[in-house]
């Protein structure tokens, strides 16, 4: 994999580069400014999958460059080096992530070697980046013939009742068998899909599959609901709710077994238009998400008075936050605004124990992440189910 290093030292280029080798990494590329390692990743040329880059530099300093990254679409993982104090390193850490960007943690300096080695062995293996391999972005012309030729399909990631951990529910996220590059990620096409205008016909297709394949859970005498993601652009039709009635009345499924997540980031832009059709869909009785809470550039107050009846918190603020108080803070204070709303609570991102324990003690009342499971395609589920079954009881338990 190829990394590079971003510092204004030397000195802490070639001590990092040092110790990257000893760790195994060979292809590694250093920078004092941050301009150049920037020029040389929109040449695009060698597809990055690491980054360790320093906070403190003279000309553009590391905040400014996640800047950047973050407008080239960069997709590989980060680190942060710093000599700053550890609140700082951060709060740089935590914007990042807001950005979605992959970062697999911070480093205060100096440095210490088995540092270094933890981050790289345990969060690199959890790295989309590495999980998911290819990093090419496609186009409009591309996307259309996929979403013709039937190359779409859905997965599904299961929702649980953390009070029980009861099986509620399956979020669906589309991925595109790609005939040469396998399996495609949607962060790889969604955008594209979106500015070419394509992202209804893509709505449609996943919705259409993840209502029959409800249906089909249904014959096989499962009981769950299932939740699609609906872009905001998709708002703007009138006849959505319609359209979406329509198609459940002929697969043969209850509206009340829907629930549609709409981003928070995207919704806010025009906040009345859709107003409208989200009212007229909680008329339907289909349940309405506003997903990844908190990464918006809402503000509170724009919640109000609209018909959302489930909030998902985003996953940036889940993960980690039994050991950072100030992610904490904001998970309590969303959910209690959830509550005092009426809203069901999701918990995105729970990916490990600590995670499952500190939102089930909050009073969250559903999980998804790793820890409960990964998305999966749908002919895995009934084996996921009876293995969730026997991890169910633990984890259910009163003071657990
Ligand atoms: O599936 P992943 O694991 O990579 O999802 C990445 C992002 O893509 C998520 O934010 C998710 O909301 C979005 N996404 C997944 N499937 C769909 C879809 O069918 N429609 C839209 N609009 N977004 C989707
Ligand atoms: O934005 P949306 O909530 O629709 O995104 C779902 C995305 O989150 C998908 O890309 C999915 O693969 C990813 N995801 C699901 N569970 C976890 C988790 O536990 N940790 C992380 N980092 N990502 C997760
Ligand atoms: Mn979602």
């Amino acid at each position: 994999m190829r990394t590079l290093i971003v510092d204004d030292e030397i000195f802490m280029l070639r001590l990092l580069s040092h110790q990257l080798n000893v760790l195994g990494f060979v292809d590694i590329q250093t920078f004092q400014r941050a301009a150049d390692a920037l020029h040389m990743l929109e040449s695009g040329l060698d597809p990055v999958g690491l980054i360790l880059c320093d906070l403190q530099m003279p000309e553009m300093d590391g905040v400014e460059f996640i800047r950047h990254l973050v407008r080239i679409g960069y997709l590989g993982t980060l680190i942060l080096v710093s000599g700053e104090d550890v609140r700082i390193l951060r709060t740089a850490e935590k914007l990042a992530r807001a950005h979605r960007l992959d970062v697999l943690g911070s480093l205060q300096k100096p440095v210490a070697l088995s540092s270094l080695r933890e981050l790289v062995s345990r969060s690199l293996a959890y790295s989309r980046y590495v999980q998911r391999g290819t990093h090419k972005t496609y186009g409009a012309e591309q996307l259309q013939k996929a979403i013709a030729n039937g190359e779409l399909v859905n997965h599904y990631q299961p929702k649980v009742a953390l009070a029980t951990a009861a099986f509620v529910g399956v979020e669906t996220l589309v991925r595109w068998q790609h005939p040469d590059d396998g399996l495609v990620f949607p962060d790889q096409f969604i955008a594209a899909a979106e500015e070419n205008r394509l992202i209804d016909g893509l709505t449609y297709v996943v919705l259409t599959s993840a209502l029959r394949q409800l249906r089909q859970w249904k014959d096989d005498g499962l009981s769950l609901h299932v939740a699609v993601n609906i872009s905001m652009d998709s708002l703007g039709a009138l006849d959505f709710p319609e359209r979406v009635a329509g198609l459940a009345h002929d697969c043969g499924v209850p509206l009340n077994e829907i629930v549609l997540e709409i981003t928070e980031s995207r919704l806010m832009k025009n906040p009345l238009a859709p107003l409208d059709i989200l009212t007229r869909l909680r008329l339907k009785h289909i349940d309405i998400s506003i997903d990844d809470f908190g990464t918006g550039h809402s503000s509170l107050a724009q919640l109000h008075g609209l018909p959302f009846n489930e909030l998902k918190i985003d996953r940036g603020f889940v993960h980690g936050a039994w050991r950072d108080p100030s992610l904490g803070a904001i998970f309590d204070a969303s959910l209690s605004m959830a509550r005092k709303l009426g809203m069901r609570t999701v918990a995105e991102g729970v990916e490990d124990r600590e995670d499952w324990d500190f939102v089930r003690a909050a009073g969250c009342e559903l999980a998804q992440g790793w820890f409960i499971a990964k998305p999966m395609p749908p002919a895995a589920l009934r084996d996921w189910i009876v293995a969730w079954e026997s991890r169910r009881r633990e984890l259910a338990e009163p003071g657990a």
